[in-house]
Order: C-alpha cells, then sequence, then structure tokens
C-alpha cells in the first residue's frame, strides 16, 4: 500500500549504536525468499551484460586489491542496476530500508547511485579499507551506503569489514592509485571488525566510515547491491561521480526541487554536466 505512514523504526539502541560507531548490521531485513529471487535477478543480469560485453569488460575488481591478494581477482558489477531491472527499482524505494535510514539521516531521502556486485568463488576481488567520502565529498556528510546481501556472507566469502567509530575522524588522506584507498600497511583489512552477513541481511554505513572486503575464497558467489543515498540538500562540494538516476527521491520529497531556477537537483546536476566539459 503507497502511504505517508512510517512503518518501520529503528530502536533506540540503533540509533545511538550507529551515532557512536558510524555502521549499523540490519539483520533479516528482508525474507529468505526475496533474497532469493533478487539473487536471480542479479545473476541473470551479470549473465547478459556478461554475454555481451565478456567478463573481463564488466570486471570493477579494483588495481589496488592487488595489494591484499596474489589470487586472480574479479568483481562482476553492475551501476545504477535499477536501469536493467525493475526488482531493484522496487529495493530502492521499500519503506523497510527508507524508513529506517530516515531515522539516520531524515525524512527525505535522495538517490546518489547503486552498484550490483557479484563476487565470484575462489577468486572474488577484495577491497582494501577506504572511505567512499574522498569519491564525492559532500558538505553535511549524510552521505551513506547500504549493503543488500543477497546470499549468505560469512568471512571466507569476502564479507563487508569496518573500523567502527572512524566516521568521526573526517575525510582522511587517500591513495587514490588503483581505486581510492587507505595505505594497507597502515590500515590492513584485518585491522577492521567483519561483519558476517545471511541473506536477507543489510549493512548500513557513513561515507566517512572506513571500510573494505576480503577475498572470496569460497565455494560461492557473493551477491550484494549497494546503495549509496544522501539528504537531497546535502550538495556535493565537486562536480564528480555524476551518473543516471542521480538525484531520484526514495522516501520524502526534495524541497529544493520545486524552489526556483537553478535550484533543484536537476538543475544541479545539468549545471555539473556543463561545469566538466
Ligand atoms: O561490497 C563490498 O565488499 C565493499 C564495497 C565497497 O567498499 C565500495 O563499493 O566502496
Amino acid at each position: 500500500m503507497i502511504t505517508s505512514k512510517k512503518e518501520h523504526a529503528l530502536s533506540e539502541e540503533q540509533k545511538a549504536f550507529y551515532q557512536e560507531n558510524g555502521y549499523l548490521h540490519l539483520q533479516g531485513l528482508f525474507t529468505a525468499e526475496e533474497a532469493a529471487y533478487l539473487r536471480e535477478e542479479a545473476h541473470a543480469l551479470i549473465g547478459r551484460l556478461a554475454s555481451v560485453y565478456g567478463e573481463g569488460n564488466i570486471n570493477a575488481a579494483w588495481g589496488s586489491s592487488a595489494k591484499i591478494t596474489d589470487l586472480p581477482r574479479q568483481l562482476l558489477h553492475c551501476h545504477n542496476a535499477q536501469f536493467h531491472s525493475a526488482a531493484f527499482s522496487r529495493l530502492l524505494t521499500d519503506p523497510r530500508f527508507t524508513d529506517r535510514m530516515a531515522d539516520l539521516i531524515g525524512p527525505n531521502i535522495q538517490l546518489h547511485h547503486t552498484k550490483l556486485f557479484v563476487k565470484p568463488p575462489e577468486q572474488g576481488a577484495p577491497f582494501p579499507l577506504h572511505q567512499d567520502a574522498p569519491y564525492f565529498p559532500h558538505e553535511k556528510h549524510t552521505m551513506s551506503a547500504v549493503i543488500f546481501h543477497f546470499d549468505d556472507a560469512p568471512l571466507e566469502k569476502g564479507c563487508v569489514c569496518v573500523v567502527p567509530g572512524s566516521h568521526k575522524l573526517g575525510i582522511l588522506e587517500h591513495i587514490q592509485e588503483g581505486g581510492w584507498h587507505l595505505p594497507v600497511d597502515q590500515y590492513p583489512l584485518e585491522s577492521a571488525v567483519a561483519l558476517p552477513a545471511k541473506a536477507g541481511d543489510a549493512v548500513v554505513f557513513n561515507y566517512l566510515t572506513i571500510h573494505g572486503s576480503g577475498v572470496n575464497v569460497s565455494q560461492e558467489a557473493r551477491t550484494t547491491l549497494l546503495i549509496q543515498f544522501r539528504d537531497p540538500t546535502d550538495h556535493p562540494v565537486i562536480a564528480t561521480h555524476l551518473s543516471r538516476g542521480q538525484g531520484m527521491m526514495l522516501r520524502g520529497f526534495d524541497p529544493e526541487a520545486d524552489a526556483g531556477t537553478g535550484v533543484g537537483t536537476h538543475s544541479r546536476y545539468i549545471e555539473q554536466l556543463s561545469n566538466k566539459s
């Protein structure tokens, strides 16, 4: 049912945990059946892309992941998966997700981008520890990510890891080469807390929270969708990482979208594009 009623909420403990630690593991946000359906959609989509472009051309493994493993590194991906399958569009606006995120960043939630990842068995690439903020810094730091798990992600599948409390450190200096990452000798993956997850779980973290993930050395793929979102009045400080679908409202409304020429998301998007060219 479409309603303005807020039907889902985080507990006070969950909100306090997020403020303190910069992340939250939401167990069983979706059912196992829903996760299985989304997994099937995800693998069908990646299969279609691989057959058209070849697996090598949809491999998003960072060059810097070589600093963590000598294994072959693969990370099959699709940016903005909601343009490929409606299953993901439905997930983006599902109130079980958006109502709870409203308890963290406010009632209005705007899409930045999405990334579907399949970390293949035995060679799934790791992510060195990093913050997302250097990629797309914003004024108010409301930008956050949620990672939906479509299958179980135990430690050996290269589950997500976070450094609790690191969102309080501000934007740290990163090495840009091979994907923005923190120096691996100072920030080894092992120094982060691993968050093994079940199908249907979601992990949410602020874009300042240091995070990464290990190699998938298991016999099964790890399948996730990452949604990056923000308060619509939290503006980017540089024109970067623009993408199709950016600015779509997932919950509430954009107070600036109807506030006159040159203010709304669309105008800002066009302005940023023309400044870039
Ligand atoms: O999916 C993962 O394992 C981590 C993804 C990530 O860190 C990123 O896309 O910035």
